[in-house]
């Protein structure tokens, strides 16, 4: 800022929505971007079911980011209803949107992403996973397949995971941000609390150590969170579908729900900087998914 509270003309700050269909990397990205885990991630699709702002300050400019669902064509539950609804809304008033893109493929799924892109807003594309990629000879045609697709303002080969090429990405970013000054104290990461971040954590776990039903008829919510000084008293409850699930998620001898909880328990401690003590419960909650009333008082957009 100069003396006169006008900004100077170096400094940049503005939104950047990150979106694409599932599993492409988005919040891997996200993390990978402001260099904390911010965002859950899991090899199974949907992972992500919030907007989830993550801020990244550098002397130059201020970049905030928002992690998105991904744009769902299967699951028509009034979650993902609810899900893709985010994701629209996210594309509306951003000033900047990162299409994250798989390296290995461009899918049918990719195509209906880029058909809610709003003209008029920059858009560049993340060709994410280029690590995986055993010829990257492939890399070309994927890039020019894209060009074909949309307008991109750029389009970048990255890899999130091993943090390759984003510093080109941040660059291509940057140079779409509107001049302007800092919204955010340098030291803001995120606009999520920590009970969210707690619940998110608990879903994660489950997410990677459950097969492919139990992770999507759960969600998570945080009944109690004191701190004690350092210490952190927290108590949660998972919510699921049915009672077998609940047996699945408990485990034997309450196994599977102990691992869930230490897991959690230890990505806490690292993100709040401070020993947590975590006790989680499951219910059942027949038709949370569908029920808008539910979802609403679970916290879900
Ligand atoms: N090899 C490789 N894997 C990656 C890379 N980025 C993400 N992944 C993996 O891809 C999977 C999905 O990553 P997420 O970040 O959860 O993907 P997402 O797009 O946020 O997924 P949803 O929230 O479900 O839409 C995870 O297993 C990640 O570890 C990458 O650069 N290289
Ligand atoms: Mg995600």
């Amino acid at each position: 800022m100069s003396d006169a509270g006008v900004p100077t003309e170096a400094h940049r700050c503005g939104s950047v929505a990150i979106v694409g269909r599932p599993s492409v990397g988005k919040s891997t990205l996200l993390n990978a971007l402001v260099g904390q885990k911010i965002s859950i991630t899991s090899r199974k699709p949907q992972t992500t079911r919030h907007r989830i702002m993550g801020v990244l300050t550098e002397p130059h400019a201020q970049f905030v980011f928002v992690d998105t669902p991904g744009f769902q064509t299967r699951h028509r539950s009034v979650l993902n209803r609810r899900m893709n609804a985010t994701v629209r809304a996210s594309l509306a008033d951003v000033d900047v949107i990162v299409l994250v893109v798989d390296a290995a493929r461009i899918a049918d799924a990719d195509r209906e992403v880029i058909a809610l892109l709003p003209k008029g807003t920059p858009v560049i594309a993340a060709v994410n996973k280029t690590d995986a990629l055993a010829d990257k000879r492939a890399l070309l045609p994927r890039l020019a397949e894209l060009a074909r697709l949309w307008p991109f303002t750029a389009i970048v080969p990255v890899s999130a995971e091993r943090v390759r090429q984003l510093d080109d990405l941040k660059a291509e970013i940057a140079k779409q941000l509107p001049a302007g000054p800092a919204l955010y104290a340098d030291d803001t990461l995120t606009d999520r609390d920590e009970r969210f971040l707690a619940a998110e954590l608990i879903r994660e776990k489950i997410f990677r150590l459950l097969g492919d039903e139990v992770p999507y008829a759960t969600t998570v919510t945080i009944e109690r969170f004191e701190e004690d000084g350092k210490l952190r008293r927290i108590a949660a409850v998972v919510l699921v579908e049915r009672a077998g699930q609940r047996a699945i998620l408990v485990g034997e001898g309450g196994a599977t729900m102990k691992a869930i909880a230490s897991d959690a328990r230890r990505d806490m401690e690292t993100l709040f900087g401070g020993k947590v003590f975590l006790e989680v419960f499951v219910r059942v909650r027949s038709g949370w998914s569908e029920s808008e009333a539910t979802l609403k008082r679970l916290g879900y957009e």
